[in-house]
């Protein structure tokens, strides 16, 4: 199916998804994201297809924000009778039980740098740039920022980048744990899709539990995530994958997974 403004391309078992409005920095419109929760619940229902890597087009963006001249026009009452913003807050993740990467290979601003923290984890260029600007706009961030930068790199930076609106380099967000490792701006591309290669190529339910797992951490306490953990552990000592998994191990030979 062809979108107006994301590229969909699959590479084996991995979905490469790419925000194609470069000459907007990519910004994230109501089409944009519409179309993104769309491409996404299809990844996700397409069993041929195990990991996902979301980027922005050409070498500047993976998205400068929110689309900020669809909202100069806007009042209140159209915000809050479209619920604007509600379904792109969290649609994403919830549409997405199966692993997806963002791959950032420049500008991560406002909703852009949202869009990045809902995924699995964020791959970055050495020119990423993230930061929540909103407040030199007069407003705040409306995509989960506040939450999820707060969580991902803790009260300190989080309150500073959304007060001053400072950007943040690559390298202070992989010390600060906002992103899981830095590549080189060429390699990027290459270097995410062999990662999703990786992960595409592990058992899929114990990947998709994997990552229940890892986001359980954040939404509960740690005893009743130990015991999640537990219970999905036990689950899935029950898949035909846990059998094959170990003998292969076994008998040294790669699994050859059945997704059961
Ligand atoms: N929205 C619309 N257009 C944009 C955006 C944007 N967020 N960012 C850049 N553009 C456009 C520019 O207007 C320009 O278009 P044109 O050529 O027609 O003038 C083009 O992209 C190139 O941009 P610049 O000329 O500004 O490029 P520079 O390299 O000089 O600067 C910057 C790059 C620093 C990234 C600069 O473009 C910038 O500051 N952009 C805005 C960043 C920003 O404030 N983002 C936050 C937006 S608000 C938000 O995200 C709220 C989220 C909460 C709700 C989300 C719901 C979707």
């Amino acid at each position: 199916m062809a979108y107006e403004t994301v590229l969909v391309e699959t590479r084996g078992a991995v979905t490469l998804i790419t925000i194609n409005r470069p000459k907007a920095l990519n910004a994230l419109s109501s089409v944009v994201l519409t179309e993104l929760i769309e491409v996404f619940a299809a990844y996700d229902a397409d069993s041929s297809q195990r990991c996902a890597v979301l980027t922005g087009s050409g070498d500047k963006a993976f998205a400068a924000g929110a689309d900020i001249k669809e909202m100069v026009e806007k009042s209140p009452a159209d915000f809050y009778a479209g619920d604007f913003f509600a379904d792109w807050t969290s649609k994403i993740t919830r549409v997405t039980r199966k692993p997806w990467i963002a791959a950032v290979n420049g500008f991560a601003l406002g909703g852009g740098c949202e869009l990045a923290m809902m995924a699995d984890f964020i791959l970055a260029s050495d020119r990423a740039k993230f930061g929540q600007p909103e407040i030199k706009l007069g407003v705040a961030p409306g995509m989960g920022g506040s939450q999820r930068l707060t969580r991902a790199v803790g009260k300190a930076k989080a309150m500073e980048m959304c007060l001053t609106g400072r950007m943040m380099d690559a390298e202070e967000a992989e010390r600060g744990g906002l992103v899981s490792r830095i590549v080189p701006h060429d390699q990027l591309l290459e270097d995410a899709l062999k990662t999703a290669e990786t992960i595409a190529a592990m058992p899929p339910l114990a990947a998709m539990m994997n990552k229940e797992m890892v986001n359980v951490a954040f939404e509960t306490t740690l005893d009743t995530g130990i015991l999640m953990e537990r219970r999905m552990f036990q689950v899935l000592c029950g898949t035909e994958d846990k059998t094959e998994g170990m003998t292969a191990f076994v008998e040294k030979r790669p699994g050859n997974w059945t997704g059961r």
